[in-house]
C-alpha cells in the first residue's frame, strides 16, 4: 500500500472512532445480553473477532451478558457416543443420558471455548449456567420431551455483582428443577428469559441468517411486535425464524427495551449494531 493510501485508511479508523462517540455515550451502564447461536460460531477467528467486540463493549461501559447454545456440537458429541436424538417443534428430546452430554457438552466444551476466547483478548469473563447462584430455575416443559426446561423463577441479582467488578459472565442454557433435576433449555428462550430478567437494554440474537424477511424477502430492518404477529399470522415469518421472533416478543413483553436478530457471522456485527449509524439485523420494539 502506498503511504498517502496508508494515512488515508489511518484517518478514516479516527473518523470512524469519533463518529461512534453519541453511541458509546448512549450505551454506557446499559445491559445488552448477547444470544451466541451454535450455528453463528464460526472459525477461531471469528470466534476471536466475537471476543474482541465483547471486550470492547465491556471497555467503554456496556455490562454485556453472553448466553449461547451449542446444538450442533450436542449433535456430534451424541453422534461419537451413538445416542440418538431429535428435536420436537425446534426442542430436543432429552432423556437422562441425553441430558447429561447436553450438560458436558455447553457447560463444559462451548462455554469455556467462549470464555477462553473473550479472557484471551484481555478480558475477564467467567463461565456459568442457569444453575449457578439458582438463576435460571425451571419447570420441565412438556412430559413427552423428557428434561427439557422452560424458565421458571430467575434470580439474576448476582449478575449485578459481577457487571461491578467488569466481569463477563457467559452463561450456559441450562436449569436446576426444583427436584434436583437438570434441565435443557433451548438457547434463545434462556437468552430471553436472562434478558427480561435483567430488563436489559438490548438483546443481540446472533444467528446464520441476516434478519427477518419481508413479505418481498428483503430484510425488514425496524419492526414493531404487532407486525411480527402479523407476519406470523400471514406466514411470511416461518420455520426456524418463528423460535427467534417468539423469543424477541416475549423479552420485549419481559421488559427489554429491543430485540436484533442479526447474522452472527458477518464480521463485527455486535459492533455494527451498537456503535454505527447503520444498525444490522432487525430491530424489534414493542
Ligand atoms: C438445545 C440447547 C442448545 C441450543 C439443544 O439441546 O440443542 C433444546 O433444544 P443453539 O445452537 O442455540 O441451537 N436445547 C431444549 O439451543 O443451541
Amino acid at each position: 500500500m502506498k503511504k498517502q493510501d496508508m494515512n488515508r485508511d489511518w484517518i478514516a479508523t479516527a473518523r470512524t472512532l469519533s463518529q461512534a462517540l453519541p453511541y458509546l455515550q448512549r450505551y454506557t451502564g446499559a445491559t445488552v445480553v448477547i444470544k451466541l447461536g451454535g450455528h453463528a460460531m464460526g472459525s477461531d477467528e471469528a470466534m476471536e473477532d466475537f471476543a474482541r467486540d465483547v471486550v470492547l463493549m465491556r471497555q467503554v461501559g456496556v455490562n454485556p451478558v453472553v448466553v449461547h447454545g451449542g446444538g450442533p456440537m450436542i449433535n456430534a458429541m451424541l453422534e461419537r457416543l451413538e445416542i440418538k436424538s431429535e428435536f420436537v417443534n425446534g426442542k430436543r428430546v432429552t432423556d437422562a443420558a441425553t441430558v447429561e452430554v447436553v450438560e458436558m457438552v455447553l457447560s463444559g466444551l462451548v462455554n469455556k471455548h467462549i470464555v477462553q476466547a473473550i479472557n484471551r483478548q484481555g478480558g475477564k469473563s467467567v463461565g456459568l449456567s442457569g444453575k449457578d447462584a439458582d438463576l435460571m430455575i425451571c419447570d420441565q416443559t412438556n412430559p413427552d420431551l423428557g428434561f427439557v426446561g422452560t424458565p421458571a423463577e430467575m434470580n439474576p441479582e448476582f449478575l449485578q455483582e459481577l457487571f461491578a467488578t467488569d466481569t463477563i459472565p457467559v452463561i450456559a442454557p441450562l436449569g436446576a428443577g426444583r427436584n434436583g433435576e437438570t434441565f435443557n433449555v433451548n438457547g434463545d428462550t434462556a437468552a430471553g428469559a436472562i434478558a427480561a430478567a435483567l430488563t436489559a437494554d438490548r438483546l443481540l440474537l446472533l444467528t446464520d441468517v441476516a434478519g427477518v424477511k419481508g413479505a418481498n424477502g428483503d430484510v425488514m430492518t425496524e419492526l414493531k411486535a404487532q407486525q411480527i404477529r402479523d407476519l406470523t399470522a400471514e406466514g411470511v415469518i416461518a420455520g426456524g425464524m418463528i423460535p427467534k421472533t417468539e423469543t424477541a416478543l416475549s423479552a420485549i413483553e419481559g421488559g427489554v427495551r429491543a430485540v436484533v436478530i442479526l447474522d452472527g457471522r458477518a464480521p463485527n456485527a455486535c459492533l455494527l449494531e451498537l456503535f454505527t449509524e447503520h444498525g444490522a439485523g432487525s430491530l424489534i420494539r414493542g
